[in-house]
């Protein structure tokens, strides 16, 4: 039987259709998509057409949006500290910090960090490297800027940055990269605008490598603790202890507002000796037998620029604790 003509042209249209739609996916960009590369032109002057490439290439992943609707500091503090105070964590920390030594004593005397609070943070960020995350950190970022109405803003700037980072600044090709599902990138999980305003080229060979240079790590790490205002050899938190007439006061304030004498006014007493002086705000968390207070201090809360949360902060200086514990316990025993 014979086809008839019409069918015939109309099988051609459906294939015509067919070629048309395909090239479309690349017409029918993400939504803001060619928006955000007007952008990037006008500020780079970068070709349109590999950035149009670039994120043409990129995929909406619902993954991404599931992982980021529930994030681990929604848990009580009994529940959070448990996830990283674990002897392996403590151990992998006190490892960290005897391979890395000499860069961490270094690192510490040009930023004013003390090791273990940048060896804590990458085994809080990362487990030491382990689990740096395994999503194209492109896809991270086009699915929480186009598709993540919550946080869009934040993230379609930190998707811009990235666009605009000199190569030089990253570990590889921009659809290479990998990185957890908000796009961090590397052991310490740094953000595009991070990379970009603290990211350090700590051993000088013209790149800076978050993933493989242990240098760069490192001292990236520090920097940012030391220009978000860390301050040397002082503490991050110590216990408090409510009296029996202890007033309510302002709860989980992350700024230090007033000084320890303040609070000892007011009821809050400190475990241990410290400056009457020192400027505190007073955290309650939910622990294991009830209620904990706690006074945070000033490096405290440059580690909450790190990681917004109370908890995050919390872990870490316990987890630095633990980690600088270990090693002086081993040095000890030589
Ligand atoms: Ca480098």
């Amino acid at each position: 039987m014979s086809v008839h003509p019409l069918f015939r042209l109309s099988r051609g249209l459906l294939v015509l259709l067919f070629c048309l739609a395909g090239t479309n996916t690349a017409l029918a960009a993400h939504p803001g998509q060619a928006q955000l590369v007007q952008e990037v032109v006008r500020d780079t002057g970068k070709s349109p057409a590999a950035l149009n490439a670039l994120l043409d290439g990129a995929t909406r992943q619902q993954s991404i949006l599931d992982a980021i609707s529930r994030p681990a500091e929604a848990k009580p503090w009994k529940d959070y500290r448990p996830i990283f105070m674990t002897d392996a964590r403590i151990d992998g920390g006190i490892a960290f910090y005897q391979e890395h030594r000499a860069l961490l004593d270094r690192v510490a005397a040009e930023y004013g960090v003390a090791p273990q609070y940048v060896v804590a943070i990458i085994g809080v960020e990362t487990n030491y490297g382990r689990i740096v995350g395994r999503y194209k950190v492109l896809d991270a970022l086009v699915t929480l800027a186009f598709y993540y109405p919550p946080r869009a803003p934040f993230f379609r700037e930190q998707l811009k940055t990235l666009l605009e980072l000199p190569a030089s600044k990253l570990a590889g090709p921009l659809d290479s990269l990998v990185g957890s599902y908000a796009g961090a990138q590397g052991w310490g999980q740094f953000m595009p605008s991070s990379i970009r305003d603290f990211a350090v080229d700590e051993d000088h060979d013209g790149r800076i490598d978050l993933h493989d240079s242990a240098d760069d790590i490192v001292a990236s790490v520090a920097n940012y603790l030391h220009a978000h205002g860390w301050e040397r050899d002082a503490p991050v938190a110590a216990r408090a202890q409510p009296d029996a007439k202890a007033q309510a006061v302002d709860l989980n304030d992350l700024t230090p507002k007033f000084p320890l004498e303040q609070f000892e006014a007011w009821g809050y007493a400190p475990l241990q000796p410290l400056d009457p002086g020192r400027l505190a705000s007073l955290q309650q968390l939910e622990g294991p037998a009830g209620p904990e207070y706690w006074f945070t201090f000033q490096n405290f809360y440059v580690i909450t620029r790190y990681n917004r949360s109370p908890l995050y902060a919390m872990a870490v200086d316990q987890l630095a604790q633990a980690i600088a514990a270990g090693v002086a316990q081993a040095d000890a025993a030589r």
